[in-house]
């Protein structure tokens, strides 16, 4: 049997800065892989990739970066037998409705994973899909084409896949599948962009139940981890297959248990040479203790994202998020001193947040600049499904609505102004307590080689700026990974 994976084009909303974010669709990749594994045929349909130069306006104030559902449906292999398309948050919702209309037109069936479709599996069915699957693709999928291939019965149109028990037995992510070139063109990624980098998973799941967060129904509730032996392999893998370095770990909590979060980077302490790690999807500080931050820095960990949420007691109750916030700053310090980028997230506007709890937020935020705190990023709540605040700000007007720039929320322009009074007065501090680090901050933003996401959204204006004035080419060479001999 012959599937064709969809990778959607990257889907914004015009006015948010973080959004944009282009991200080697390693989820998609993994299945993909898997599919390869059970001796069936996959093509990657990359609507990013393919066309990662174009962007359009879409639906109301959103962009779209790649290939349109028309666009990238005539780009399906004709003899596929299955489409399968991955949605990652709302922001792909109409986008995949368009495409599966198309899809289903020319007799193929479709099959709908991912994150977002896992979470309201209903909505997809309803909109036209044979199948969703909710839930971990790498089984559920060569599954699917097996029962096809025998000519057995098909499972109902919603799959409930278990979450894959050993996640050490899947096949590496098919990178092969895809042109990695267009992410590291595109300058923007999820993690520092200081060359050519790849995705890395080092676990699955998360055991805490944070209430704006989907993660625990996604994973199944479980923390899952690797053998940290058989993730250093897989490093050196890339390593030599893709000459790449940097590697942007994006489990949900990599750092869910100490002990095996120490024997992970000691285990690429080992590796030559060693490669960059970037945390880019969030740590809990209080799983870090500064013998720890020093394994990982010795074991090429370059940049950490710390996820204190708020700075008020109250709302962290409420977001059932426990930080111990003293324990935080010396983190800061700490990972600070031993030369780590660091990062903290925030959210502003949980439902039951006041004006005053915002300014305690304001207060942390001052304090982690005061400890060394490389960068800062605000984030606006929105229920997203699967999470316990799904439902929580009464009816959401669309899917594409649920980003962290819900400008559809009454109160988001007053949100909207003290996420950008936050970020001036966090800019004025640094400038005040770190002069010569605030310099270099603007120094990388304006070089491209970014060591936050604050650098690559400045760099990123900057550059749209150039290119939309004619200052600059919209088709500069970027760095390209070259392989290692003898991979
Ligand atoms: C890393 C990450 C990002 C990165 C990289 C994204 C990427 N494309 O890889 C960045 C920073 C760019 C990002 C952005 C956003 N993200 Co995000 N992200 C994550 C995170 C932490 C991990 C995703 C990941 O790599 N998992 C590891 C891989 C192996 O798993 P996976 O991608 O889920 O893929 C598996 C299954 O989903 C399934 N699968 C995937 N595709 C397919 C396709 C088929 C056909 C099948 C059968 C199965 C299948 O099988 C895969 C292998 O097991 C998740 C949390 C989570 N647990 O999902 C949030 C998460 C998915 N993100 C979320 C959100 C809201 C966003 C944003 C909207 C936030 C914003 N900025 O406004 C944007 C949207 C970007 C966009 N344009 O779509 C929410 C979505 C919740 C929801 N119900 O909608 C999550 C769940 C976090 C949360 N708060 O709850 N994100
Ligand atoms: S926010 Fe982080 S710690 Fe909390 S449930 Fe989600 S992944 Fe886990």
């Amino acid at each position: 049997m012959k599937a064709a994976l969809v990778n959607p084009p990257l889907i914004g909303h015009e006015k948010d800065l973080f959004g944009h974010i282009p991200s080697i669709p390693v989820g998609l990749l993994y299945v993909a892989a898997a599919v390869r594994a059970q001796g069936h045929e996959v093509d990657v349909v990359d609507a990013f990739g393919a066309a990662h130069e174009s962007r359009r306006p879409w639906l109301s104030g959103y962009i779209l970066q790649g290939m349109t559902p028309e666009e990238t449906a005539a780009a399906i292999p004709r003899d596929a037998d299955l489409v399968g398309i991955s949605v990652h948050s709302g922001l792909g919702f109409t986008f995949a409705r368009q495409l599966m209309a198309r899809v289903r037109s020319l007799g193929i069936p479709v099959v709908v994973g991912g994150p977002f479709a896992s979470t309201c599996p209903e909505a997809f069915v309803n909109a036209g899909a044979d199948h969703v699957v909710v839930g971990e693709g790498e089984e559920a999928l060569p599954a699917l084409l097996d029962t096809m291939k025998a000519g057995r019965r098909l499972p109902g149109r919603v799959i409930r896949a278990a979450p894959v028990a050993d996640p050490d037995s899947l096949a590496h992510p098919a990178y092969d599948l895809i042109r990695l070139e267009p992410y590291y063109e595109a300058g923007r990624a999820h993690g520092p962009l200081c060359g050519p980098y790849l995705p890395l998973v080092t676990s699955r799941g998360c055991p805490h139940s944070c209430a704006f967060c989907a993660a625990p129904f996604l994973g199944g509730g479980k923390w899952r981890p690797r053998d940290p032996d058989k993730v250093a392999d897989e490093v050196r893998a890339m390593q030599r297959r893709y000459g790449v370095q940097d590697f942007h770990v994006q489990d949900d909590n990599c750092t869910a248990s100490r002990e095996r979060a120490a024997s992970l980077f000691r285990a690429t302490a080992r590796l030559s040479p060693c490669p960059g790690f970037c945390l880019c999807s969030g740590i809990r500080s209080d799983d870090v203790s500064g013998s720890l931050l020093e394994t990982m820095a010795k074991g090429g960990v370059r940049h950490v994202s710390f996820s204190p949420e708020s700075g008020s007691p109250r709302v962290r109750a409420l977001m059932k998020k426990q930080v111990d916030v003293p324990h935080l700053l010396d983190m800061v310090r700490i990972a600070s001193r031993l030369g780590l980028g660091t990062q903290a997230c925030f959210i502003l506007g949980f439902p039951g947040e006041t004006g005053e709890d915002r300014g305690m937020t304001r207060g942390l935020i001052r304090r982690l600049v005061a400890r060394g705190l490389d960068d800062v990023s605000l984030f606006i709540m929105a229920p997203v499904p699967g999470s316990a605040c799904e439902g929580t700000l009464g009816p959401v007007p669309e899917y594409e609505g649920l980003s962290w720039s819900p400008s559809w929320r009454p109160d988001y322009p007053r949100l909207q102004r003290a996420r950008t009074s936050m970020y001036l007065e966090f800019f004025l501090r640094k400038l005040v307590h770190h002069p010569a680090r605030f310099l270099a901050y603007f120094a990388r933003a304006l070089s491209g080689r970014y060591r936050n996401k604050g650098e690559m959204v400045i760099g990123s204006l900057v550059r749209r700026f150039a290119e939309d004035s004619g200052l600059r080419s919209r088709h500069r060479a970027r760095p390209r990974p070259r392989p290692v001999k003898g991979g």
